[in-house]
């Protein structure tokens, strides 16, 4: 199969997973160090990018759960799978992933206010294990969260 294909076919599964339900999505994840975000981050995979600089990358999330869905994710993630994996060298990937929300909310217009999300591990659904913010608005969220 050329590397092409491959890198296709990879996605396609991982679509696929991500159109089940979220739950099944992070239930079939497995934690690895080379995740579909640095495909993304490669331009490899397209996405609808909205932020990027050096340090971070923000894209349109693929099955947003609001009008605004935005992925946030350090480019460098530096062994930082999820947030249960933090140790005290990330704290400023930490800082600048929450900072950058912030000026995204701005950019997007969610004067008005936003929902931040950091799915952790299977009971917390989180399906891609790159470490990620997903920044939510353009709606009046709910609470308590599902
Ligand atoms: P989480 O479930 O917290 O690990 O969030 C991962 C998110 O990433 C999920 O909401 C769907 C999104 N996602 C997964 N694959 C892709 C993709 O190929 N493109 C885009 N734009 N988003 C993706």
């Amino acid at each position: 199969m050329s590397s092409r294909l491959a890198v296709l076919s990879s996605h396609l599964i991982h679509v696929s997973a991500a159109m089940a339900s979220e739950k099944e999505a992070a239930l079939a994840a497995t934690p690895s160090d080379f995740t579909i975000f640095d495909k993304i981050i490669n331009k490899e995979i397209p996405s609808t990018v909205v932020y990027e600089d050096d340090k971070v990358f923000a894209f349109r999330d693929i099955q947003p759960q609001a009008p605004v869905h935005i992925v946030i994710i350090p480019i460098v993630k530096d062994g930082l799978s999820g947030l249960s994996k933090a140790e005290e060298r990330h704290i400023d990937i930490l800082g600048r992933l929450l900072y950058t929300a912030k000026l995204i909310a701005k950019q997007e217009g969610l004067d008005d206010g936003f929902r931040i999300v950091i799915n952790d591990g299977p009971k917390g659904c989180q399906s891609v294990y790159h470490i990620h913010v997903h920044l939510l608005g353009g709606r009046q969220m709910n609470w308590p969260p599902g």
